[in-house]
């Protein structure tokens, strides 16, 4: 096996390529500029969201040393403050709540239009009927932290940054063994200052470490361990999704611990996916998914 402690980098890449030498073969790549001409990638920040959709209740996280998530709920306006108030004194205010995994093309659908041309042709054309329904947004302040963790189904995931630096820290899958892992989906251990004392066998690992700039998209393959820590206030969305093959893999997964409500959701995508059956009704089901906090 080869063992690689850097992410590629491309600055073009047809979507023949990134099957070929990315999605079939699970090796991350990030490729830069792509959506650097999208009107979003100038017109998004903080204050255009706060402007357009003020009252929009939105849900925040916050992430406990216990892995417990807790949910608050604030409008748009009211959370853009609290960044806002958190960016110009770090002394006096406390790090906002995290906004995560907000499924905000379905809640303002004007900003599909500035998300053009998407890469559609980068993912199976199951998914290519109102894509947008799939994408899950990360908004927050500079300091905002996703501990380390795959994502919960075993999807491939594309990852878009449109304003803020954020540091990842990733490790492939093989790699979960020696990360310590609690529960489904999180590992105790953090990537950035690794306790070598009480998680003796994280020496083992190779930890990839690198910054998603804006205008950046990243890929990860299934199983994917990654830490994130946003280096800026930052604006980003990913789309979580399926082939047929690692659709597959994941269904295998509820061998390994998968909790069964996941494995509901890939058996759906399945349907989709290998069986061609359509998402208009596949979406009926699969919708809670996108408020599914695990
Ligand atoms: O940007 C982040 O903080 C987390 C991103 C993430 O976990 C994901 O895209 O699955
Ligand atoms: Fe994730």
């Amino acid at each position: 096996m080869i063992v690689v402690n850097e992410i590629e980098r491309r600055y073009k890449l047809i979507s023949q390529e990134f099957k070929s030498n990315y999605v079939d073969c699970g090796k991350p790549v990030i490729i830069s500029g792509a959506i650097k001409k999208w009107h979003g990638f100038d017109t998004w920040s903080l204050e255009y969201f706060k402007n357009l959709s003020p009252n929009l209740n939105i849900y925040a996280k916050k992430f406990s040393q216990t892995q417990e998530i807790k949910l608050c709920s604030l409008t748009m306006e009211k959370y853009v403050e609290l960044i806002q108030a958190y960016e110009q004194n770090k002394q006096i205010n406390d790090l906002p709540p995290y906004c995560h995994d907000l499924p905000l093309f379905s809640l303002i659908p004007a900003l599909i239009e500035d998300a053009q041309p998407f890469p559609l042709d980068y993912l199976p054309k199951w998914y290519w009927y109102k894509w947008w329904r799939y994408c899950q947004f990360f908004i927050g302040a500079s300091d905002s932290l996703t501990p380390l963790h795959f994502d919960c189904l075993l999807t491939n995931n594309i990852f878009f940054q449109i304003s803020g630096r954020k540091q990842f820290t990733i490790l492939l899958s093989e790699d979960a063994k020696y990360c310590y892992r609690q529960g489904w989906r999180w590992f105790l251990v953090n990537p950035e200052l690794p306790d070598f004392h009480k998680y003796p066998d994280y020496k083992n690992a190779r930890p990839i470490k690198f910054i998603v700039n804006p205008g950046d998209i990243l890929y990860m393959p299934p199983g994917t361990l990654h830490h994130v820590r946003s280096l800026d206030p930052s604006i980003s969305f990913n789309i979580d999704w399926h082939t047929p093959k690692s659709s597959l893999n994941a269904l295998a997964a509820i061998a390994k611990g998968m909790p069964v409500q996941n494995l509901y959701y890939n058996f759906l995508l399945t349907m989709g996916l290998v069986l061609k059956i359509s998402p208009q009704i596949i979406f009926k089901f699969y919708k809670s998914y996108l408020n599914y906090v695990s």
